[in-house]
């Protein structure tokens, strides 16, 4: 059987749980913490050189990086009946690898300008420029939602499911202004109502989320007992 090295805190891990649950397809699940740095260790690293979770391994193969991992999954184990997961319409699949480009590229590193600093005991709360990139990521997300309630096409995929678990632990620590963002404030509030987003997702970005939020309090407290 497959193994996932995984984190139910970790974002890009809660993707690929969520899309391997959708596909039916069954996984030893292995937990790894990236705030202890286990990925570092050596027989870890040969199986990804990046060092980050989540990682599948099928012992003589494996692959790094949850937006690769899907991809994987959907070609390896997708009958016609997830094809709704990533539609054959070349168009509608450009559009699916553009959002998950966007999610590896621009809006997980975003977030983990604040996982980073937070893990290594140096942030306290997020800066105003922290907040300025998250807002602007918002308003990204915002307009690729304008031509629909999904981000690529007019039903649920992988890309919705990628951007879900990032925008979730950012939601956690800056809320989306349903003001300012209207259309992600809906998108987020009907993920969210998924039934596989609720059973997977949101245990997981809670963990995140207050887990993040703890250690900031302890660098505050820290910093307070120092003056
Ligand atoms: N693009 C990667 C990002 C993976 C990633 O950065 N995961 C975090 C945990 S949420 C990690 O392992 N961080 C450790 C590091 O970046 O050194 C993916 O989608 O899998």
């Amino acid at each position: 059987m497959p193994v996932l090295y995984k984190s139910d805190a970790s974002p890009p891990a809660r993707t690929v749980l969520m899309v391997s649950e959708l596909l039916g397809v069954e996984l030893e699940l292995r937990e790894l913490n990236p705030v202890l740095r286990e990925q570092d260790a050596p027989p870890y690293r040969q199986k990804n050189p990046m060092r980050t979770v989540p990682v599948l391994d099928e012992g003589d193969f494996s692959l790094a990086d949850s937006h690769a991992i899907v991809l994987y999954l959907i070609a390896k184990y997708g009958k016609p009946e997830h094809m709704y997961l990533y539609p054959d319409d070349i168009r509608i699949r450009a559009r699916i690898h553009l959002i998950l480009f966007f999610d590896c590229g621009v809006l997980f590193p975003r977030l983990r300008t604040v996982m980073a600093p937070t893990y290594g005991g140096k942030l306290g709360e997020l800066s105003k420029r922290m907040i300025h990139n998250i807002d602007d990521a918002y308003q990204m997300l915002e307009e690729y939602l304008n031509d629909g309630s999904y981000l690529a096409g007019d039903a649920m995929t992988i890309a919705d499911l990628s951007v879900l678990t990032t925008i979730s632990s950012l939601h956690g620590l800056h809320p989306v202004d349903e003001k300012r963002f209207p259309k992600l404030t809906r998108w987020l509030e009907n993920m969210n109502q998924k039934e596989v987003c609720q059973r997977i997702n949101a245990p997981g970005s809670q963990l995140h989320v207050e887990g993040l939020k703890a250690l900031m309090a302890h660098h505050r407290e820290n910093q307070k007992s120092k003056l």
